[in-house]
């Protein structure tokens, strides 16, 4: 089975970059961590949740990073990113990543985004990151994680 658009528009990022990753496309749904999890047999913290949040005062997108298995506390992320931040809406995460939620990849998005990555991924050797639907998903080293999408590695553990 061919690729969707999306799902191939990310493998030819990750091709472009030289990373030796392979766009898994699935039958069954990959959008939560829980059922991405199930879907590869990884444990829940292995998967990449992308969350995009927008600055209250800036209204600029901003990319977290987490562990599926933890909660983020937009709290936590202010004295980051030096502004109050809330949720994206689901139009605004398309705008400026080209993607829907569900299917957020960490790299490949329309404009560059300020990015958070969470310690906790970096405890694991192999993780799993959605490749831009909501059924696409791509094994990657943990440790690439945060030059791949220039993130800023902080504590994140809910
Ligand atoms: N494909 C999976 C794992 S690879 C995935 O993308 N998981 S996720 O966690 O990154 O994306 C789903 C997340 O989107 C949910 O955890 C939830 O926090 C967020 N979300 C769901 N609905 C909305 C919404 N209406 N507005 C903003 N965020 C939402």
């Amino acid at each position: 089975m061919p690729l969707s658009s999306s799902a191939q528009r990310i493998q030819d990022v990750l091709n472009e970059l030289g990373y030796d990753y392979t766009v898994i496309e699935a039958e069954e749904s990959t959008r939560t961590a829980e059922e991405a999890a199930a879907r590869v047999g990884c444990e829940v913290g292995q998967i990449v949740k992308s969350l995009i949040f927008q600055g209250k005062s800036s209204g600029k997108a901003i990319l977290i990073l987490t562990s599926g298995a933890n909660r983020v506390d937009v709290n936590r992320i202010k004295a980051y990113a030096n502004e109050k931040i809330r949720r994206a809406d689901p139009e605004f995460v398309r705008e400026c990543t080209g993607f829907a939620i569900g299917g957020i990849p960490p790299l490949g998005h329309l404009n560059p985004i300020e990015t958070y990555v969470d310690e906790d991924l970096l405890r694991y050797e192999e993780i799993w990151a959605a490749a831009g639907t909501p059924k696409a998903v791509f094994k990657m080293q943990a440790s690439e994680l945060p030059k791949m999408t220039g993130g800023k590695v902080i504590p994140l553990s809910s």
